[in-house]
């Protein structure tokens, strides 16, 4: 038996603004998740901190949270079956220029900072995300 689980997906700024987040959507429901909790909103400096935590010390943190924090996103948290690793397959490799055509990725995007999307990597850090992005209102 597979394992119900859910993730923390995100349509980043650029996303956002090149109205891609129907896209985003429909490619998750059309693979057969749900989607349990939705909001457009834009990160503030504190929760892009928390959220990239993990990156802190690499060079490219500031540029990360400037682009975060530029405009609204669409948060989401996804439930189903496996859904955290499906989901990183949906959306395609981080460096969109290895991201597969058919992957969200693949054929939506160029840059690495600018990639779109954001899909927790591990149950570890979908925990981690959830509550982070949606801790009050679950
Ligand atoms: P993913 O979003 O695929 O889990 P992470 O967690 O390794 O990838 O990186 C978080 C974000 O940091 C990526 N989505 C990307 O926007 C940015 N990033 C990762 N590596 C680089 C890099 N070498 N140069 C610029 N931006 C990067």
């Amino acid at each position: 038996m597979s394992e119900i689980q859910r993730t923390l997906v995100m349509v980043k700024p650029d996303g956002v603004r090149r109205r891609l987040v129907g896209e985003v959507i429909s490619r998750i429901e059309a693979k057969g998740y749900d989607i349990c909790e939705l909001k457009l909103f834009t990160i503030d400096d504190d929760l892009a901190r928390r959220h990239y935590a993990e990156h802190t010390e690499k060079p490219f943190f500031g540029e990360l949270v400037a682009f975060i924090t530029s405009g609204p996103v669409a948060a989401m948290v996804v439930e189903g079956p496996e859904v955290i690793a499906a989901v990183r397959r949906i959306m395609g490799p981080t460096n969109p220029l290895e991201a597969p055509p058919g992957s969200i990725r693949g054929d939506f995007a160029s840059a690495m900072t600018e990639n779109l999307v954001h899909g927790s990597d591990s149950p570890k850090a979908a925990a981690r995300e959830v509550d982070l992005f949606f801790g009050e209102s679950l």
